[in-house]
């Protein structure tokens, strides 16, 4: 496997970044998850925007243009020769003192390209449904770091995901310091009630999603009503579906929450349309490479 590292493609073995860069020793950077599909890269445009708006907002400078930066996703998946992928970009802060004035770091933006598979839960969970907890960790409140930003600092998401393994879950539900459900570890939510979906506002603690989005798009497109709306716990425990959504984990069906069934039991109608027109889609939108 290769990878591109600040500006050269060199194998995975080489691929090395110093024990000095301030992404490992503060967390401080940003990163996306954006996968091809059949040499489409689902999308890129959106993927790049929103690492684009995470550096701007910690002050990071990107050391590639907005279409440099697709140009060197595309090669690496090239020199990969993949054509289905799981892209994950880094770009750090780089190389610096101890300390953490980020100024120390100046012009040495580090950027990381892999390429790789991913497969974030079980495949039969996407069949049977996903049973899922909430923890005490809340999601960061958006004052203190705003979950908008993808940062590489995820150790609030870490916390709420180690708690939910401890319980015997794979998956946390995580809510606000309002208390209102905010998103899971690394999925946005979403529940069905009456034919129609809900999913909380990312205001209310969650990553503006691209895999959020595209669903909103889907459900508009097969003429189901979807709204942004404020969610208590209450809402998702009497709906009649719930799935989460995310690039790596694309649609996941719950069918359990908090010892509550979700409906049937099992997953909905509404879901699996969705999943099926999601597929559809990642099968077709994209950014087309040859390999
Ligand atoms: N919420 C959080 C906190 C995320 O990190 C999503 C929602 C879904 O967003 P998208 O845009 O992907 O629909 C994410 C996604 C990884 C990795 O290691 C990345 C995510 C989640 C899990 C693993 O690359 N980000």
């Amino acid at each position: 496997m290769k990878v591109y590292l600040s500006g050269k493609l060199v194998e995975k073995k080489d691929a090395k970044v110093s024990v000095f860069d301030h992404g490992l020793l503060y967390g401080d950077g940003v990163f996306e998850g954006i996968r091809s599909y059949s040499c489409l890269v689902f999308k890129l445009k959106e993927h790049i925007d929103r690492l684009f708006e995470s550096a701007q907002s910690i002050c990071l400078n990107i050391p590639l243009n907005r279409k440099e930066f697709p140009d060197a996703i595309i090669n690496t998946l090239k020199a990969n020769r993949l054509k289905d992928a799981y892209i994950r970009v880094v770009v750090s802060r780089g190389e610096g003192d101890l300390g953490l004035d980020p100024r120390k770091c100046k012009g040495n933006e580090t950027v990381i390209i892999i390429t790789d598979k991913i497969s974030l839960y079980p495949k039969e969970l996407y069949e049977k449904g996903m049973s899922i907890i909430t923890v005490p960790t809340i999601r960061n409140i958006p004052e203190a770091l705003n979950p908008r930003i993808k940062s590489l600092n995820y150790l609030n998401n870490i916390l709420a995901k180690i708690e939910a393994i401890n319980s015997g879950y794979q998956e946390a539900l995580m809510l606000n310091h309002l208390g209102y459900v905010a998103e899971c570890t690394g999925d946005n939510i979403f529940v069905v009630k009456e034919g129609k979906i809900y999913t909380p506002p990312h205001y209310m603690g969650a990553l503006k999603g691209i895999t959020r989005d595209e669903v909103l798009k889907i459900a508009k497109h097969l003429k189901v009503p979807a709204y942004e709306k404020i969610l208590t716990r209450h809402e998702l425990y009497t709906g009649s579906e719930c799935f989460l959504t995310g690039t790596a984990a694309e649609i996941v069906p719950v069918v359990e929450i908090d010892g509550r069934k979700i409906g049937a039991g099992k997953p909905g109608g509404v879901t699996k349309t969705i999943m099926k027109e999601f597929r559809k889609v990642t099968g077709k939108d994209g950014v087309k490479y040859k390999i």
